[in-house]
């Protein structure tokens, strides 16, 4: 009972000695741009786009030759050495792999300019010729940054792709973009070898492991040269061939979108357009120095964690490799009793996607929820104590309070992600609400939110640091002016009052040049205006709050009209009803031949077999319990009454709805890398389904 009672007391004699403090910070201001009539906003502090935040460097190849000279011995790149491997038998008859990883093992900057010098010269003795592709098809890892560094110091445009890509787009990248030399790991080898007959123009392939067996390995290399990373590395330090460096408009990546319909795009990005992003994204960091230790682990093919990682390159700071499945101590695939790759490394930064930060709050809710009692008292006294200083109407978020909750409660939660974590980015999506303010709470570091798109570089607005509202995703970032346009078939209008609304669009130094081989798609969503600026059209519709911060409020092509005329947004709609604890992911459908919306569910299976269990519901296996009516009933009541809540009208709220049983990854193709719903691919799987819902 101790802790409770200082818990209550301590808190309460603070406030009374304490007065409120309120936050109306200006972040954006309004700006006149040319093109298209509407709203536009620039970031407070930066009169014209932002290009580089240093002299003379307008490449990342620049950037990082200067860096690594500039910190030569310091700890820069560090991988974690595998002990051992093992089989781990699950319950079910199934097994799955789990690791004993090492401590981390460093490089200093200068042992990686030398590396990336090396594969750079390998890759000219290869054969490779500048104006020829190259694509890095791989997890991310430490070979992944040192090839694309290499690249980059011979003029090379690098194609990448998504290491969970399918056959099919993967096929189409690779051939679109006539790559002559991939690099990859074991796994991507073997998925390029079962398609080797495809692949028309590759000549080279070079393997960050030792080579694997495959039936096809022996055809294929009558083809392809197979050398590994290390043999590559070694060819260029015994024949040095000098630098060919680019310059700012030179294409830097072209990278391809996981995109949530048809076939993948690929966007073009020079380094003026990186760098711009690098630049500005820099500027949201707060106190960023050379102390900082960053957790690599999201997929170097998005631009978030490419402009993440070369953020770290400019300031020195210190960067290691982990996965998303070794990042946590419970994390799938580490091995009990040893350390995930977040409490080894102690990162003061990290970045991450909301399906990830959503992971880590639903198993600290489950856990605190088992525990019951005076922990879980303890617990929601604190989370209640916080959430109303972030509020603003308690002082406290920095006093002897936050001590006292930190040691008391959220120490341990802390501990999570390795105790010394400052700062997160996330971006890739947006963030709920409630798992913004909780990952903000328990974890105590702000969270720089991110609205941004491939074709924008990543960058268009962040959010600050000291801004504790939830649910909006900042003012424009430097390099970035955001307008909003008039959609008067959706009903929005730049003039809307209290907030001008609109679809969004983006323009600066950041804006990319557009699709590889892709002139009329490039066409219709981007333009150049009578002033030379580059804007992208992004489809997305928003706000702007009057301290010039952005929210995303829905999406041009998710509002579909019903039979009688009202609109429905799904993606709206989708936002409120995964409120429900029963809903890991749900998809709305609308259909202009009807006047209600159906949904498909991929059911929470603990909160949903915690439910059975209490009504005392026999069945034998998850999908089983699925199918059952009592289930269906029970879910679409709760979506009902959270609808309600949300204030949702009747036609919005699904009216029937089918429960699915197996959850969703990228690798079903019905979800993004990222984890954003592929509308399109799900309505072609499940358009049985979604036909007898109408029936
Ligand atoms: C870099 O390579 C591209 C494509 O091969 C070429 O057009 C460009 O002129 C090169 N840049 C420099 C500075 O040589
Ligand atoms: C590869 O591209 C060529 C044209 O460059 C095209 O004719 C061919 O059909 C493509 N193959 C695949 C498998 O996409
Ligand atoms: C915090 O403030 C928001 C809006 O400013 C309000 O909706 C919410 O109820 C408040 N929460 C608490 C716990 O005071
Ligand atoms: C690399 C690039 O596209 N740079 C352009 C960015 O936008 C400014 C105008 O805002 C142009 O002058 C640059 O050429």
């Amino acid at each position: 009972m101790g802790p409770y009672l200082i818990g209550v007391i301590v808190p309460f004699v603070l406030t009374l000695l304490v007065r409120n403090s309120k936050n109306g910070k200006k972040r954006g201001e309004p700006t006149a741009v040319g093109g298209e009539p509407g709203y536009a906003v620039r970031n407070k502090l930066f009169t014209s786009p932002m290009e580089s935040a240093w002299q003379g460097i307008s490449t990342l190849a620049e950037l990082f030759e200067h860096s690594c000279k500039k910190h030569h011995k310091k700890r820069y790149l560090g991988t974690r050495r595998l002990i051992t491997s093992e089989m781990e038998a699950s319950g079910d008859g199934r097994s799955f792999e789990k690791l004993h990883l090492g401590e981390y093992e460093w490089l200093t900057y200068g042992k990686a300019f030398e590396m990336v010098c090396n594969f750079a010269s390998g890759l000219a003795n290869l054969g490779h010729k500048r104006d020829e592709r190259v694509a890095i098809f791989a997890d991310t890892r430490v070979e992944w940054f040192i090839a694309l560094q290499g690249c980059f110091r011979r003029n090379v445009t690098v194609v990448t792709i998504y290491a969970s890509l399918g056959q099919e787009a993967l096929c189409h990248s690779l051939n679109e973009t006539e790559v002559t030399t991939v690099i990859c790991g074991k796994g991507e080898l073997k998925k390029l070898l079962d398609i080797s007959g495809q692949l028309r123009t590759v000549k080279h392939v070079i393997c960050m492991d030792d080579i694997p067996s495959h039936p096809s390995l022996n055809q294929a290399s009558s083809s392809w040269t197979i050398t590994s990373f290390k043999d590559i590395e070694q060819l260029g330090k015994e024949n040095p061939v000098g630098a060919d460096l680019p310059v700012s408009a030179d294409t830097a990546v072209i990278m391809y979108t996981s995109g949530s319909t048809g076939l993948p795009k690929g966007v073009m990005m020079t380094h003026g357009n990186i760098l711009a992003t690098v630049s500005s994204v820099m500027t949201i960091i707060p106190r960023l120095s050379d102390k900082d230790v960053y957790l690599a682990y999201l997929p170097l093919a998005h631009i978030l964690e490419l402009a993440a990682e070369n953020i770290v390159v400019a300031v020195g700071a210190s960067l290691g490799y982990g996965s998303p499945l070794t990042l946590t101590d419970t994390s799938n695939k580490i091995k009990r009793g040893t350390k995930g790759d977040a409490s080894m490394l102690g990162p003061t930064i990290l970045a991450a996607v909301p399906a990830i930060l959503d992971r880590v709050r639903d198993g600290v809710c489950k856990k605190v929820d088992a525990t019951g009692g005076i922990s879980k008292k303890l617990f929601d006294l604190a989370y209640a104590r916080r959430l109303s200083a972030i509020n603003g109407s308690w002082f406290g978020a920095w006093g002897l309070e936050r001590l006292l909750w930190n040691f008391l409660v959220f120490r341990k939660i802390r501990a999570i992600l390795g105790s010394r974590v400052r700062f997160l980015l996330s971006g890739g999506a947006p963030l709920s609400g409630n798992t913004q303010r909780f990952i903000n709470i328990c974890i105590g570091a702000p969270i720089g939110q991110g609205y941004g798109l491939t074709e924008t570089c990543a960058g268009a607005t962040f959010t600050e640091y000291d801004d504790t509202s939830v649910g909006r995703v900042g003012p424009p970032i430097p390099c970035s002016v955001v307008k909003l346009i008039d959609w008067p078939e959706g009903g929005y209008s730049a003039n809307d009052s209290p907030m001008p609304r609109g679809e969004i669009v983006v323009g600066g130094p950041n804006v990319t040049l557009g699709y590889f081989n892709n002139d009329e798609k490039t066409k219709e969503v981007y333009k150049v205006d009578e002033k030379g600026m580059r804007w992208f059209y992004t489809g997305d519709i928003g706000r702007f709050h009057a301290d010039g911060c952005l929210e995303i409020i829905d999406r041009k092509k998710d509002i579909v009209k019903l039979q009688h005329g009202e609109y429905v947004s799904l993606g709206k709609v989708e936002a409120a009803l995964v409120g429900s604890a029963y809903v890991d992911i749900i998809v709305l459908h609308a259909d202009s031949f009807y006047s209600y919306c159906v949904a498909l569910v991929v059911a929470s299976q603990s909160a949903l077999e915690d439910w059975a269990q209490k009504q005392g519901i026999t069945y034998a296996d998850f999908s089983e319990l699925c199918q059952k009516e009592e289930a269906v009933k029970e879910v679409l009541g709760s979506l009902v009454k959270v609808g309600k809540a949300a204030r949702l009208e009747k036609f919005e709220i699904p009216t029937k709805i089918k429960l699915l049983s197996e959850p969703w990854t990228p690798d079903t193709g019905l979800v993004t890398a990222a984890l954003k719903i592929k509308r399109d691919a799900i309505r072609k799987a499940f358009s049985e389904d979604l036909a007898q819902l109408y029936s």
